[in-house]
């Protein structure tokens, strides 16, 4: 079951589910500065798209200071055998080894994917909870930070309008739906 807030110009909905199986307009990645693939999101979300993934990561990283993607950034690839038809790329903290910076970084991850969305005209975007897993980044601590970069993105813009977020376990889902209630407040609703 899904939960949907209604959140400035758009819509939040929270669900647990697979990121790579997702049909909104682009897929968010929790990757890493390399951008050559990894375990976690970032492995699935390879192997459901497919090789031709890897070689445009590739390419993005050519156009990268260092070929490396700094955190707190995030570029664009086509999605390829993926429903979405974009990956945004996106470089979560390190929880451990950015102390202060990390809410910083964090919150970065998700508006710098969302001004993408605005510059390639994107409308529907689902994300997992970048940074909670091999990361480190404690999930009741993450959950409120992604919500509220979203909830600004949402308040000042038109696109994107559908913010998913697509959470892997039911800690992560009650973490986010916790930080959901508490920070959209009355807006609440349940979906299908
Ligand atoms: N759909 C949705 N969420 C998923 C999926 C999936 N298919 N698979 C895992 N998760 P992580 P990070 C959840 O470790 O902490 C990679 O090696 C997972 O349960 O994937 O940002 C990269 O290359 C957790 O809740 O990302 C980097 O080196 C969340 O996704 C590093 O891991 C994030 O876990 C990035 O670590």
């Amino acid at each position: 079951m899904e939960q949907r807030f209604d959140v400035g110009r758009g819509v939040v909905v929270l669900e647990r589910g697979d990121i790579t199986r997702q049909d909104t307009e682009a897929i968010a990645n929790a990757a890493n500065s390399t951008l050559l693939g990894g375990g976690g999101v970032d492995g699935a979300i390879h192997r459901a798209a497919g090789p031709k993934l890897l070689q445009a990561c590739r390419d993005a990283k050519r156009t990268l200071p260092s070929g490396l993607l700094p955190t707190g950034q995030a570029v664009l690839t086509p999605g390829f055998r993926l429903r979405a038809a974009h990956v945004i790329h996106c470089v979560g903290p390190v929880y451990a080894r950015e102390g202060q910076d990390a809410p910083r970084l964090l919150a970065s991850c998700y508006a710098n994917a969302l001004r993408l969305c605005r510059e390639h005209d994107i409308r529907s975007i689902a994300f997992p909870s970048i940074s909670t897993g091999v990361y480190g980044y404690p999930v009741q601590e993450a959950a409120p930070i992604a919500l509220a970069a979203v909830r600004d993105a949402l308040e000042a813009n038109d696109t994107p309008h559908l913010v998913k977020f697509s959470l892997f376990d039911d800690t992560t889902l009650e973490a986010y739906g916790a930080a959901a209630r508490d920070l959209f407040g009355g807006r609440a609703g349940r979906g299908s």
